[in-house]
């Protein structure tokens, strides 16, 4: 059947609905923009899009706070909407994957607000994770557990009678309070809402903290390893990521979907350490495909991509699983300026880094297009993040006032957040907003440098990013690079990666110094080319037909 399976080898395009493209004039992008810009999507050449939350949110975490899991949010639009965009896009043949949030609601969520009216020990405070808090007057927080946006883990309620309660666990903000996945009402709410959107056509879920939802027995103590960085250490030790009894949930999940026709497709997003830990979701009777994030958090080294591609399609084929790319998504410094950080200016992955770090100008952007250009001819399914086809940096320079990722306000600033890879997207070099809202308005500032960087001037230039992209995204579905297997190439020099896939070879240096090329280059990631010299930080496709 054509399409089989289609997840193994798709391009997927992440939207970010506030910042793709606003049509109703109040700044935030909406569910009608991203239907308005169908056609932008199907010349870059995408298989599928991915949305960002967009269902009902109080938005404390820009939609990751959901308050009903089957409504559209009146800032994106409204069900209609997304029924109109799902047929629009399925009338292009692309697919479209939502994003489901299962590891907690928000506080506004009606059993949330339905728990904190109820008594402990209620039916309602089984769907979240309340407890005693300890010593006499039970102030000290159930166990030391620390959020990932920082602060602690447990939030104490104010009773019905007035007087200090029960805590809740939230893994993130205080306003995204966990629910407690070892209770059957809150398995089968999640089939009712699986449903839900499988029943309108969706083609699948990216399933958001899929390592969060099962905790260890009783809540031990935890004391993250500061070296550990955004996986948290070997994820096998910490009592709140990776624990074995959510892989039922997922078995569970993996059945309900197959009851649908079309190959529907669940997505993990699972913050662990190796490649070969991320393959254990990707099973066949579990999710069918799981974010590489190891692949994600390799610097721009040939050695570290060689050995972390070779680990991803080892642990990956053994499950019977594709590797799925990724360089960019809306957590994490955009590829433009990651690349670029130096060893004296750092900066952590993963959410909400201390710093920003320091990215070399120009380089970033080179490296972040050689980058693309070697993952775009990997075999498996890649995601693309929005903006990067445009080549978009890390904005760094945000007023304080503007700032709104919930990190940046319960740390005290201490960590500068998400916001810099969640600005709004130039569309028009020459409009208020570049052409991003009608009125000019936009939730976040846009550089004044950005014109250069809109999609219509960068489409009427072959040397852009995005016509970087578009090649590169045409030529890999001509020649099915999806779908074919990777056989390395020696004897380069050090720092240059080289592969073969298919009819493609890869060459890509990231030494410091020219390296010498064969003839036959079909794409390079940047010019100038030296004659049969591939300059630092380049890379290209070279066919022999
Ligand atoms: O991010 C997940 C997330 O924050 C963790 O996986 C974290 O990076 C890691 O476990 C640290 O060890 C998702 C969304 O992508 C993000 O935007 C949301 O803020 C977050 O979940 C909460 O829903």
């Amino acid at each position: 059947t054509p399409g089989a399976e289609w997840w193994r080898t798709a391009v997927i395009y992440q939207i970010y609905p506030r910042s793709f493209s606003d049509s109703s004039g109040d700044g935030v992008g909406d569910l009608p923009g991203v239907t308005s810009r169908l056609a932008d999507l199907e010349a870059l050449g995408v298989d599928a899009l991915w949305l960002s939350p967009f269902q009902r949110s109080p938005q404390k975490d820009a939609g990751y706070d959901v308050s009903d899991y089957c409504d559209v949010d009146p800032l994106f639009g409204t069900l209609a909407d997304f029924d109109e965009l799902l047929a629009q896009a399925h009338a292009r043949g692309i697919r479209i994957i939502v994003d489901l949030v299962p590891n907690h609601s928000s506080d506004q969520h009606a059993w949330f607000q339905e728990a904190l009216a109820a008594r402990p020990g209620s039916r309602e405070r089984a769907r979240y994770l309340f407890r005693d808090g300890l010593g006499l007057d039970g102030d000290v927080p159930p166990n030391n557990w620390e959020s990932v946006f920082g602060g602690p883990a447990w939030t104490r309620v104010v009773e019905a009678d007035g007087t200090l309660g029960q805590w809740y666990l939230h893994l993130f903000d205080s306003s995204q309070p966990d629910f407690d996945w070892s209770n059957d009402e809150v398995r089968e709410e999640f089939r009712r809402i699986l449903r839900f959107w499988l029943d309108r056509g969706v083609d699948g879920f990216r399933v958001d903290v899929a390592h969060g939802l099962v905790k260890a027995e009783g809540l031990p103590d935890h004391t993250p390893d500061p070296e550990g960085g955004s996986m948290g250490g070997d994820a096998a030790d910490v009592p709140y990521w990776g624990q074995d009894g959510v892989h039922e949930v997922y078995r569970d999940w993996n059945l309900l979907l197959a009851e649908y026709d079309g190959d529907r497709a669940l997505c993990a997003e699972a913050w662990l350490p190796t490649p070969e830990r991320t393959a254990q979701w990707v099973r066949p009777d579990e999710m069918h495909q799981a974010f590489n994030f190891a692949y994600l958090e390799t610097e721009w080294d040939a050695a570290a991509l060689r050995a972390v591609i070779t680990a991803s399609l080892r642990a990956f084929h053994a499950v019977g699983a594709p590797s799925t790319w990724v360089l960019s998504n809306h957590d994490v410094v955009r590829h433009a300026s990651r690349l670029a950080l130096t060893a004296e200016n750092p900066q952590g992955h993963g959410i909400g880094p201390l710093s920003p770090g320091k990215p070399i100008p120009d380089v970033g952007l080179r490296r972040a297009r050689a980058a693309t250009t070697v993952m775009l001819a990997l075999p498996g399914s890649a995601y693309v993040y929005q903006g990067e086809e445009l080549g978009l940096p890390e904005v760094i320079e945000l007023a304080d006032d503007a700032r709104q990722d919930p990190t940046w306000f319960r740390t005290g600033g201490e960590r500068y957040g998400r916001d810099g890879c969640r600005v709004p997207l130039p569309w028009t070099s020459d409009a208020a907003a570049y052409g991003f809202s009608p009125t000019g308005e936009s939730w976040l500032p846009q550089p004044a440098e950005w014109a250069v960087l809109a999609r219509d001037a960068q489409a009427a230039d072959e040397a852009s990013t995005l016509s970087l992209y578009r090649s590169l995204l045409s030529s890999r579905r001509a020649r099915h690079l999806g779908s074919g297997s990777l056989e390395w190439l020696e004897g380069l020099g050090e720092g240059v990666l080289a592969f073969r896939n298919g009819s493609i070879t890869v060459v890509a240096n990231a030494s410091n110094a020219p390296v010498a090329l064969p003839d036959g280059i079909v794409i390079a990631s940047s010019g100038p080319l030296g004659p049969r010299t591939l300059p630092t930080d380049t890379a290209v496709w070279l066919a022999d037909d």
